[in-house]
């Protein structure tokens, strides 16, 4: 369903609903008897039916029953044995008022199976939000990798889960942290996983250290505080000890810490693969995921701000961005290597996780796009079953030496057995492959399946031979052949003798990292080293962080140093990196699909601005929000009427990525008479203030405006906006502040401001 489309069904039924609960003699325009509580525009409504390759391949009753394992069917409420019951809301008891029976077989099944509703959370990315999409590949592919569901116009279902990684379930979507970017691809060759992170590098090289850098970012073991973040003294002692974290960590302090949005990030598959192609010639090759929205991220003080008013802000974005029919798309792009026995690419070691290939080197190669279409059902059956595996991996696809890798491909499999209770977890609905599975694996914990035949094993005779090895006629995994050097023994660092960033190389690229980016993402980077170190409590740790800020890049340690009134290590000079403009995610135009456009009107007024500008943003793919100082619906007997969706009690800056102000505005009634209040003035007979007060705006506007401009967004407007402007302290005619004829028109000149994300010529940053 079409923005516009859901947006008029929304404002429709609400009109109604209040409508109806009207009295016959409420002037039109007037709010009657409290109205009944309006529809979100994006709310969530009528369950998808249910894919038909999510039914049981062959649940059906070991008594030979009927083959049907639908939950929930049937009109009336059962026990769990599909008994009807008389009552589910009192328990037997002996007399009304006397002690409850152990005989109440139902009261003990029902709270027994409540008692065990939750299963333990992900020991990492226990937070998350997914969606179902498709993936087409374009075929370019086809050339280095014999996987099927890379070749040209193959449409192949996904599921992918986004996720932060330190949080527990419970916590807040918008903290600094990596974000996962999991995607299960159902492919006609069985499941492919590419577990992925926004972030192209990792804290570690070697999968042994796992364990370490999460105890570190985890909360203390004693308090357990703080939740979700890294601005703790463990973190900060892990990572300025162990200097092969510093890549990751600045990112981490980057923008890229803190998303605007799911659907605005770059994924990364991290690791160096190696794709097979069919004549057996191998390439490898690193994924990225590029969003089409471009790669854009909250003010840090939006994210702290987002954590405590709505701690769900991305899953609720990329739920209600797709409910309302804009799409979240990006490119799987690889860049490719030659395969040669040194697995390096430009002096730059191919099996360092803690390392990227800038794309000025090589060039990302779009091989398919993927589209998220519809959310998951149920978030406990889809969203917290799904089990990703980086050994899941079809024909054509193949893992190098990557010692982080490998220590992954044991991990994922063995941490289901705990979190899903067993074996048999990829016969869960979501984790079920889309190809015919004959794996002879046979009972275990769950297992839905009621296997015929008497020979789960080969070879044999007593089933026919079944099932057979696939021959070379048909797609199977046959791993790359390559050749494993003799060595001895060790455990020891990889450092490869030929290139010149390798795994010893510590600074090299958090240096061209930081050296990359545009001034005001430095700033960035350098106000969140200060923040998280001004967190800790440790001297010791602090100083060991800046020396490591020494070697990235001398200014940036003198800044976060001037920050924590520490002072600076003394370094040398370093070597400067040629920078990867890739890297910076400021600048450009980019689509505005899914944005969210506050237009803030005045519930006495004329609407027809109004109704022109929120059809024009509807148009454009957006989402608008009517604001107004009171609920329900506003009706200026002049059209249709129109459903308040916010208030300036329910609004915050944070959910707006843009904001109109509409027509005039005068002060709310409420703000006034406190104003005349103040100022001993008897309460105005109709509501409206008379006095020059009254010319003074509503504060909690003045303090939505005054927000939208602190953190850098597109603020439009007609009418009289300019004096609400300039009344909440603004300049009308300040960067990223437009002011159109009328309504549709100031939509238009808005759209240009926020395909650039963000106003940053507002506040040219300080000279690092
Ligand atoms: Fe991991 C989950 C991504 C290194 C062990 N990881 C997990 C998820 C993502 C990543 C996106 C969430 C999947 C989901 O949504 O269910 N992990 C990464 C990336 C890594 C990485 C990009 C480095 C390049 N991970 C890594 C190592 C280990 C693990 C080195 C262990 C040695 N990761 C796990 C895990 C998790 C997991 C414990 C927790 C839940 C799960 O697997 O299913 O096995």
């Amino acid at each position: 369903m079409t923005v516009r489309k859901k947006l008029q069904e929304t404002a429709a039924k609400a009109v109604e609903s209040v409508q109806d609960a009207l009295t016959p003699d409420t002037p039109p325009g007037r709010p009657g008897p409290v109205p009944p509580p309006l529809e979100e525009p994006t709310e969530p409504h009528d369950p998808l039916p249910r894919k038909p390759d999510q039914q049981a391949p062959d649940a059906r009753s070991a008594t030979g029953g009927p083959s049907d394992d639908r939950a929930q069917q049937g009109a009336y409420v059962t026990t769990a044995q599909g008994v009807r019951v008389s009552s589910t809301d009192h328990s037997l008891r002996a007399g009304a008022r006397g002690p409850t029976l152990l005989q109440d077989h139902h009261l003990r099944e029902k709270v027994m199976h409540f008692d065990h509703e939750r299963i333990p959370e992900r020991v990492v990315h226990a937070r998350g939000a997914a969606a179902h999409g498709t993936f087409v590949a374009n075929g370019a592919a086809s050339s280095v990798t014999s996987a099927g569901f890379l070749a040209e116009g193959v449409e192949t279902p996904v599921f992918v889960r986004f996720s932060t990684v330190l949080g527990s379930r419970g916590s807040a979507d918008t903290v600094r942290d990596t974000r996962g970017f999991a995607t299960k691809f159902y492919t006609a060759d069985g499941t492919f996983d590419l577990v992925g992170n926004n972030i192209p590098v990792f804290f570690i090289q070697d999968g042994i250290k796992f364990p370490d850098v999460i105890h570190a970012g985890k909360p203390h073991p004693d308090r357990e505080i703080p939740q979700a973040q890294s601005a703790h003294d463990t973190f900060w002692d892990f990572v300025s000890l162990h200097t092969e974290a510093t890549h990751h960590t600045i990112w981490n302090m980057s923008d890229r810490g803190i998303p605007r949005s799911y659907r605005m990030m770059e994924g990364f598959g991290v690791h160096t693969f190696r794709l097979v192609a069919a004549d057996g010639t191998t390439t490898l090759v690193k994924f990225h995921w590029k969003p089409r929205l471009g790669v854009h991220s909250l003010t840090w003080e939006e994210a702290q701000m987002a954590a405590g008013v709505d701690p769900d802000f991305h899953r609720r974005d990329l739920a209600d961005a797709i409910e309302s029919g804009a799409h979240p798309q990006w490119d799987l792009g690889i860049q490719t290597f030659p395969d040669t026995p040194e697995q390096t690419f430009e002096g730059i070691d191919l099996l360092d996780p803690t390392k990227i290939v800038p794309e000025e080197l090589a060039p990302v190669q779009p091989i398919g796009t993927l589209t998220l279409t519809h959310n998951p059902t149920n978030y406990f059956a889809e969203t917290e079953q799904v089990a990703f595996h980086t050994g899941h991996l079809v024909p054509g696809i193949d893992i190098t030496d990557d010692p982080l890798l490998a220590a992954r491909n044991f991990s994922y499999l063995d941490t289901q057995l705990t979190r899903l209770g067993g074996p048999n977890f990829a016969q869960i609905p979501i984790n079920r492959p889309h190809a015919p599975v004959n794996d002879m694996q046979r009972d275990g914990f769950h297992q839905h399946a009621v296997h015929e035949g008497v020979a789960p094993y080969r070879p044999n005779t007593l089933d026919g031979g079944c099932p057979f090895i696939a021959g070379e006629d048909v797609s199977r995994y046959v791993e790359a052949p390559v050749t494993v050097p003799e060595a001895a023994k060790v455990r020891a660092d990889p450092t490869s003798p030929t290139a010149a960033i390798s795994f010893d190389d510590h600074y090299t690229q958090p240096r061209q990292f930081y050296l990359s980016m545009t001034p005001v993402e430095r700033t960035h980077i350098a106000q969140a080293y200060t923040f998280e170190l001004g967190k800790c409590y440790e001297q010791a740790i602090k100083e060991r962080a800046l020396r490591t800020l020494a070697n990235i890049d001398t200014d940036l340690c003198l800044t976060v140093a001037n920050g924590l009134g520490l002072e600076p290590p003394t370094t040398g000079a370093l070597e400067q990196p040629e920078p990867s403009p890739a890297l910076s995610q400021v600048g450009g135009a980019w689509p505005v699909d899914g944005r969210l456009v506050g237009i803030l009107v005045d519930s006495g007024g004329s609407l027809e601005g109004v109704r022109a500008a929120r059809d024009a943003v509807a148009d454009a793919g957006m989402v608008p929000l009517v604001v107004s100082d009171r609920g329900g619906v506003l009706d200026d007997g002049d059209g249709e009427p129109m459903a308040v969706q916010r208030t300036y009690t329910t609004v915050r800056s944070i959910e707006l990525d843009a904001v109109l102000v509409a027509g005039p505005l005068p002060p709310g009634p409420d703000a006034v008479q406190a104003l005349d209040a103040e100022a001993g003035a008897p309460p105005p007979a109709d509501g409206a203030g008379t006095g020059p007060q009254a010319q003074r705006l509503d504060p909690r506007m003045a303090l939505l405006l005054g927000e939208m401009h602190r953190h850098a967004k597109a603020i439009g407007g007609w009418g009289q906006a300019e004096a609400v402007l300039a009344a909440a302290g603004l300049n009308p005619s300040g960067a990223g502040v437009v002011i159109g004829d009328d309504g549709a028109q100031s939509v238009d000149t808005l759209i240009g401001v926020l395909a650039g994300h963000r106003v940053w010529e507002r506040f040219p940053p300080p000279a690092l």
